[in-house]
């Protein structure tokens, strides 16, 4: 990418003060020794046979890897094993039947405790009632629950008998759930009567019946009862009680079906740039051995710890370093159905309290509206359990980083900001908390074994301190396999950009841009698209987020292009304020200043619109496309998938009022 005002600046500038980890974390890491960087390097792909040896495999693999049809990589390919297996039964074998696995806080107050027993025989229940109800290996079972138990026992019962899972979360819309159902071709459902949103019943099945009535294959569901009196319904034909079935099935074990490292687990769609949502397909033992690697070496993760990822299992992050990671290691997992808002600002705190959560793991977006709404609400609890913070999502500025640390962290947490995708199955850039220095605003080398390169449009490396594109020039286990029924699209969409298949060589392109500085430390922008050329100069729209986030008294920020009358770009902000912190004519001063001293005045932004809140994903991903419409007067389109559509209207008035 070509070189810009002011916006290469060196590593320090951007962010600023740097944290070693202290030296009691070191001490009990579980990845503590330096040389694993090289050792790793210079015994590539052997290395991963290190994140293949934590999990008991019924045969033994012999070959790590296989290129011969790549980009189709095979790990472990004549290994076989199971994945409940592996994240249940060998606990039991090794005497821990009664340690807890899943702790769950409910909505309304309510706490259920799992131990490792406790959810292998709710497992296998469920498993024996699917396969009666006509599951058979390799068919595709949707799931289409809330953050209820009955989502991860769902989850490895079909595991158990090798049917792979689609889990569509539980917010999305009755289409977008018949879309992923047709376009897997799925005959199974299990879904739930409905759940509480703050305090209301809300009906979920209700949504199920018009997926499944917009579906053409007839769909075989199963209901989970979440809300009892609360919420009655009748059962229709195809339609089974999840309790009821269970009691038919008291009791009864299935032995778990030995499946090829190869073999589809589960399959998780996500939006892509055009149409069609993508299925993206991951395989049993290279998903499995690389969440499991990654939850011991990053999320530093121990069988007697409580650890807690308070994300949704509705996305790749809740199945990762919710579900498999952590049970796969044997350790205690939280899981919380409701919002940290809800019934107050505190419950998040409340629940690390009273759990003496030892690691803790959420996203930016989060991170910001803790800061937004005060360090009184962590500070009036006991977070001293606290040994690792972890974030994941989204790019995270210095200030929130150092918030987090400071108010939730005790000031001497170490954090790890880990870059991931869907399509990479588990964490591929994170300092290692027991090795590496933090650089806030930074997520940290490459992994041990992960070999990532940021490119310019050629594909050639860029000098570091130079933004570029985030590419992966070898495989890792934890990618995906495909992407469900279109291997053209997956060769399409991640590798035809940046690699040469006459050649055989295959480099990954994560639609990410990117800046790596001269410690090898990455950088992510934002996405590909998230790029405003102004006046010539390409402006990462993360880059001049970060300036303005970085300003007392922000909480969070979102930068789009607007094309002017005269054709030209120009800069629209969104801002919202910490809590308590009036938007005036001084903070939008200070948000010019900070982005003329750290940027350049050609980033100043034309406008800078004050918001109450940001529109959001449902996963929590701030929706730039949308805010770009907004400042463009156009039509907006479906905002269905945004969790505070409310907040559009507000913006759009605040824009009309300035005039
Ligand atoms: C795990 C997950 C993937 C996209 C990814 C990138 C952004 C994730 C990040 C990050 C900066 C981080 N992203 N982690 N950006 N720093 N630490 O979020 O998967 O929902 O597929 O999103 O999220 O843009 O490409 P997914």
């Amino acid at each position: 990418m070509d070189d810009r005002n002011g916006w290469n600046r060196d590593a320090a500038a951007l962010t600023g003060a740097t944290h070693s980890p202290p030296q009691s974390f070191v001490e009990q890491a579980n990845v503590s020794d330096p040389g694993i960087y090289e050792a790793f390097a210079e015994n590539w792909p052997a290395c991963w046979e290190r994140a293949a040896d934590l999990l008991s495999w019924d045969d033994e693999y012999e070959t790590v890897l296989d290129e011969t049809d790549a980009p189709f990589y095979r790990w472990f390919p004549d290994g076989r094993l199971n994945a409940a297996y592996n994240c249940l039964d060998r606990h039991l074998e090794a005497g821990r039947k009664n340690h807890a696995a899943i702790r769950w806080e409910g909505k309304q107050g309510e706490r259920r405790t799992y131990t490792y027993r406790d959810l292998y025989v709710e497992v296998n229940e469920f498993a024996a009632a699917l396969r009666n109800l006509g599951v058979e290996e390799d068919d595709v079972v949707t799931i289409y629950l809330p953050m209820i138990p009955e989502l991860p026992i769902a989850m490895l019962a079909c595991a158990r008998i090798g049917a792979p899972h689609s889990v569509v979360f539980a917010g999305l819309s009755a289409d977008a759930l018949a879309t992923r159902m047709a376009a897997a071709d799925s005959e199974y459902l299990v879904t739930c009567d409905g759940y509480y949103r703050r305090g209301d019943a809300f009906n979920q099945k209700s949504k199920a019946d018009n997926a499944r009535i917009g579906c053409e294959q007839d769909v075989r569901t199963v209901v989970v009862d979440r809300l009892g009196d609360d919420l009655p319904h009748v059962l229709g034909d195809d339609e089974w009680d999840y309790h009821e079935l269970r009691e038919e099935f008291a009791g009864e074990t299935v032995e778990p079906v030995s499946r090829k490292a190869t073999d589809m687990l589960f399959l998780m769609y996500t939006s892509g740039t055009t149409g069609e949502p993508k299925g993206v397909v991951h395989a049993t033992g290279g998903y499995l051995a690389h969440v499991a690697w990654t939850s011991h070496a990053v999320l530093d993760v121990k069988p007697a710890d409580t650890y807690w990822c308070a994300a949704d299992i509705g996305w790749i992050t809740g199945h990762s370093y919710i579900v498999y990671g952590p049970l796969a290691l044997g350790t205690t997992t939280v899981m919380y159905e409701g919002t940290p808002d809800y019934p107050d600002r505190d419950r998040l705190w409340k629940i690390v309290d009273r759990n003496a959560v030892d690691v803790f793991y959420t996203a930016p977006t989060a991170i910001r509206a803790f800061m937004k709404w005060g360090a009184e609400y962590p500070g009036g609890y006991d977070l001293s359990s606290l040994r690792l913070l972890g974030t994941v999502g989204e790019p995270i500025s210095p200030r929130p980083w150092n918030w987090y640390r400071e108010h939730v962290g005790g000031g001497d947490c170490p954090v790890v900001d880990t870059w991931w995708q869907t399509e990479t199955g588990a964490v591929a850039i994170s300092t290692l908390p027991g090795i590496d220095e933090m650089k806030p605003g930074s997520a940290g080398p490459a992994l041990p074994g992960i070999d990532v390169e940021i490119v310019d449009q050629s594909g050639d490396e860029v000098t570091p301190g130079e933004a570029g594109y985030l590419t992966i020039t070898r495989p890792w286990p934890g990618m995906a396999r495909t992407l469900y029924d279109n291997d053209e699209r997956f060769v399409a969409e991640y590798w035809q950009r940046f690699s040469d298949p006459d050649a055989d060589e295959w480099r990954y392109f994560s639609g990410d841009t990117a800046r790596i500085d001269d410690d090898g430390y990455i950088s992510v922008l934002g996405r590909v698209d998230d790029v405003i050329s102004v006046s010539g100069h390409r402006l990462g729209t993360m880059e001049i987020e970060s300036a303005i986030a970085d300003v007392d008294g922000v909480a969070e920020a979102a930068v789009v292009g607007r094309s002017s009358e005269t054709g030209d770009t120009e800069i629209y902000a969104y801002v919202s304020t910490e809590r308590g912190r009036d938007p005036n004519t001084a903070v939008r001063q200070a948000i010019f200043e900070n982005i003329e001293s750290s940027i350049g005045p050609i980033a100043r932004p034309t406008a800078v619109v004050f918001t109450p809140e940001l529109p959001k994903t449902r996963s929590g991903k701030i929706m730039r496309r949308l805010l770009e419409d907004v400042a463009n007067g156009e039509e907006l389109g479906d905002t269905s998938a945004l969790r505070n559509p409310e907040i559009v209207g507000e913006i759009q008035a605040e824009i009309e009022d300035d005039g």
